[in-house]
């Protein structure tokens, strides 16, 4: 048994998040957290919302109300989403909190005392219509990287680029829309990560395992043109961890707040140590995850996110770490993402284009998602959702092979047998055949949720269940019991424990299906299957269950067809 550390990406405060947020960081977190439970695994996983800086502002003037009410009634929003979406956090934190607070402060004082924040005074755009400074997207414009278009003054998200609002071209202000800006002087911290540029380089050309994606957007941004950037890391905002505290090593810093990138990644520790509140835990509970000085060097620490976020997960929070010569832990391993599109465009939270979570929870389960979600992960390059292959995925993965051999064992055994497991016969070739094959790809399956492989552990799983059907298909115990009795109830009982078997398997993908088979069947031994053949014998002779009701609907066209008219335009 091993302790795991998994965080996903703290998804912004600024409104309900669509299903390609939901892939890009929380839901393939939450897989691998399932399996590693479902492995025996000591796991902590930490989410939160990311409830500073100008998209928390803007938002909440959107929407008309103080910023602090916003932030709460969108937290309880998320919260509520994503258990609806069964993801499994231990804790849902809050980058606002108390704990976040006091931690990012202490962070930048450990930073100035090793001399790595720089006092800077500035030129800054200000726009005279808003009467006020326009930090990171209180700014658009051109992309000096790459030419797109609607940049936002923290980061092109058409390349990644960090960027300064200064390096826009043709910028606007994101408010008004003004374009008469000026540059006033002002003052910030700065952190001086260049300086810690060949600990940041040789940290990460050590993590050969990495994935490609996440090691290739670090080396980028490590080595493009100019190099690592020191970077602002306090703003001109009134919400957010006040950067003039008692006891900070800087005078004059009142009404400022700390940037929402060097207090956000914080937060997984924060949230960690607000899970130990929660639970009236001591510190200890909370640090020995994350101290390596207090028991932490035994933790595999795993981080989930949307290729977007990767430099500042393998640049700027590292250089937090590194930079405060404590020892807090380095994420061990770093998994990113592509996009997902949206029926020929992208999925866009400010126009509103897409599925979003409160929407797809009102028209199908959360299984019915999270399985189209995982099997279609956009972990090699970016992939698109349309109706069609959702259709398709959830009609013949979900319903015509798992659901259909579900119900399919479970009424012929009703029928012929009544609802226990019936006794009598024994397994032949046939059964010791599927015992194997089932062996190597559960194998298989393991090996790819462990190097988290979500597609081809998907694919695998789709493979276990259709083995189950074939075997199904070629014993026909339909048909055997018209003449031999003994053989066709040895063959339904190997069948049901395959009910079995598939709820352990399928679990971390589809949790709550998992739980009515395994309901169905009146068990609740969820043993992974390390030993197959002792699994598939479980449920003995006489054990009763219930035919359960239809596993999964099918999407039919006349829904898919008004599902698609409904979402082809923009959010209401
Ligand atoms: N909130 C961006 C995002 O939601 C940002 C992630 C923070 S992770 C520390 O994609
Ligand atoms: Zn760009």
């Amino acid at each position: 048994m091993a302790r795991h550390l998994i965080t996903s990406a703290i998804p912004y405060i600024n409104g309900i998040k669509h299903l390609g947020n939901l892939v890009g960081s929380q839901l393939p977190a939450d897989l691998y957290a399932r399996y590693l439970r479902a492995r025996g695994h000591e796991v902590m996983f930490i989410c939160a919302t990311d409830e500073h800086g100008t998209p928390a502002e803007l938002a909440a003037a959107k929407a008309g109300k103080p910023v602090a009410d916003y932030c709460a009634e969108m937290h309880a929003v998320q919260k509520t989403l994503a258990e609806g979406f069964r993801l499994s956090f231990d804790h849902f934190g809050r980058s606002s909190s108390a704990r976040n607070h006091a931690l990012t402060q202490h962070f930048a004082r450990r930073l100035a005392e090793h001399g790595l924040i720089a006092e800077v005074t500035e030129q800054q755009v200000y726009s005279p219509t808003d009467g006020r400074f326009l930090p990171d997207r209180y700014i658009v414009g051109t992309c000096p990287a790459c030419g797109y278009a609607n940049a936002r003054g923290d980061q092109c998200e058409n390349c990644t680029k960090q960027l300064e609002p200064r390096d826009l071209i043709n910028p606007r202000s994101a408010i008004s829309g003004a374009t008469d800006l000026e540059v006033r002087t002002t003052r910030h911290l700065y952190l001086r990560q260049s300086l810690l540029r060949d600990r940041l380089r040789a940290w990460i050309t050590s993590r050969t395992d990495w994935p490609v994606l996440s090691t290739s957007i670090a080396l980028k941004w490590l080595d493009d043109g100019e190099g690592l950037q020191d970077r602002g890391i306090t703003r001109d905002l009134t919400w957010g961890v006040p950067v003039q505290f008692p006891g900070a090593p800087w005078q004059g810093m009142e009404g400022k707040v700390f940037y929402v990138w060097f207090d956000a990644p914080i937060e997984y520790i924060a949230g960690t140590a607000e899970w130990a509140d929660a639970h009236g835990l001591p510190d200890a509970a909370w640090r020995r995850w994350w101290r390596t000085d207090e028991g932490a060097n035994d933790v595999r620490y795993t981080q989930f996110m949307g290729k977007d976020n990767v430099p500042f997960h393998t640049l700027s929070f590292p250089a937090t770490i590194l930079g405060s010569g404590e020892p807090w832990k380095l994420v061990d391993y770093i998994k990113s993402f592509n996009y997902l599109n949206y029926d020929g465009g992208q999925f866009s939270t400010s126009q509103g284009r897409g599925v979003f979570m409160d929407q797809a929870l009102a028209l199908l389960p959360a299984d019915y998602w999270r399985w189209w979600l995982l099997s279609h992960a956009p972990e090699t390059s970016d992939t698109e959702f349309t109706w069609e292959n959702f259709q398709v995925s959830v009609n013949k993965d979900l319903a015509d092979v798992l659901g259909n051999l579900v119900s399919r064992v479970t009424k012929f055994c009703r029928s012929k047998f009544g609802e226990a497991v019936p006794a009598g016969g024994e397994g032949g070739p046939r059964e010791a055949g599927l015992a194997a094959d089932l062996a190597a790809r559960i194998r298989a399956y393991e090996g790819h949720l462990e190097a988290i492989e979500v597609r081809k552990a998907a694919a695998e799983l789709r493979a276990i269940w259709v083995a189950g059907n074939e075997y199904l298909q070629a014993a026909a115990p339909w048909s055997v019991v018209k003449t031999d009795p003994d053989t066709a109830a040895a063959q339904t009982r190997l069948a049901l424990n395959l009910i079995r078997l598939y709820a352990v398997l399928s679990r971390p993908f589809i949790p709550d299906a998992a739980e009515t088979m395994m309901a169905a069947l009146g068990c609740t031994d969820w043993t992974w299957p390390d030993d197959v053949p002792a699994a598939l014998a479980i449920l003995s002779p006489g054990h009763a269950f219930a035919t359960p009701d239809v596993l999964f609907r099918k999407v039919t066209d006349e829904e898919r067809a008004d599902w698609q008219a409904r979402f082809s335009g923009t959010r209401t």
